[in-house]
């Protein structure tokens, strides 16, 4: 299987996990995309979706799903989204796409975390893939200092604004040996408003596409 038919298999396979009447977290990427679409299928079965980023709520109301504000949400059921990098302990680096913040609010409200991806994506020690640390523009300089004392090599998303109006830096050269423990030091930097670790909080389960079909993992 390609890359892509991966992650249109994890997609599918994520639509098994969706309970009839409810709510449903959407995250942003190529493979959420694929999931969006399997989602249209049923669309008629749910009662709406949470975006995670203002791309995937147009997609979202492109194939006529009601775009629900999450503040008016009591109970998330489940979040669908993907990874840049996964572990096997289902932590992640997620952001690339520099949707992160929001990502990461929605995660924090439902109930279960379904990572899709394909195989690509599992990895034994998170880092190789820069990970994306969403700051208040005026605390850019400060932000790096601090993240190269702690042995990273920021980098400026250059002509990137995120959906919150900041700045990411992407850092580079770390080996994310204890991914909780980085995740809380980074988000207590004045300035950084989250960082693209979930590791505190991360996925409940994995759907791997590979080329032997969709791997579970939990
Ligand atoms: C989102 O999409 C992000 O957190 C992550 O950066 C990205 C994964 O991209 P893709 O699905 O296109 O590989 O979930």
């Amino acid at each position: 299987m390609t890359q892509d038919e991966q992650k249109r298999a994890a997609a599918q396979a994520a639509i098994q996990h969706i309970p009839a009447g409810s709510i449903v977290g959407v995250g942003t990427g190529s493979t959420a995309n694929y999931f969006i679409d399997e989602l249209a299928r049923i669309r008629h079965k749910i009662e709406g979706a949470v975006a995670s980023s203002e791309a995937t709520a147009q997609r979202l109301g492109g194939h006529g799903i009601e775009v629900v504000d999450l503040n008016s949400v009591d109970i998330l059921p489940v979040y669908i989204d993907g990874s840049d990098e996964i572990t096997e302990h289902l932590h992640m680096i997620k952001g690339g796409g520099g949707a992160l913040t929001r990502e990461k609010i929605v995660a924090a409200v439902a109930k279960r975390f379904i990572c899709i991806a394909d195989q690509s994506k599992l990895v034994k020690i998170l880092g190789k893939f820069p990970l994306p640390v969403e700051v208040i523009p005026m605390a850019r300089s400060y932000v790096a200092r601090e993240i190269i004392r702690l042995g990273g090599q920021p980098m400026l998303r250059q002509g990137f604004t995120t959906d919150n109006g900041n700045m990411i830096l992407d850092v580079y050269g770390m080996q994310i040996l204890n991914p909780v423990e980085l995740e809380t030091t980074l988000n207590q930097i004045t300035g950084v408003v989250t960082n693209g670790l979930f590791a505190r909080r991360g996925a409940d389960l994995l759907l791997l596409g590979t080329d032997n079909g969709v791997r579970t993992m939990v």
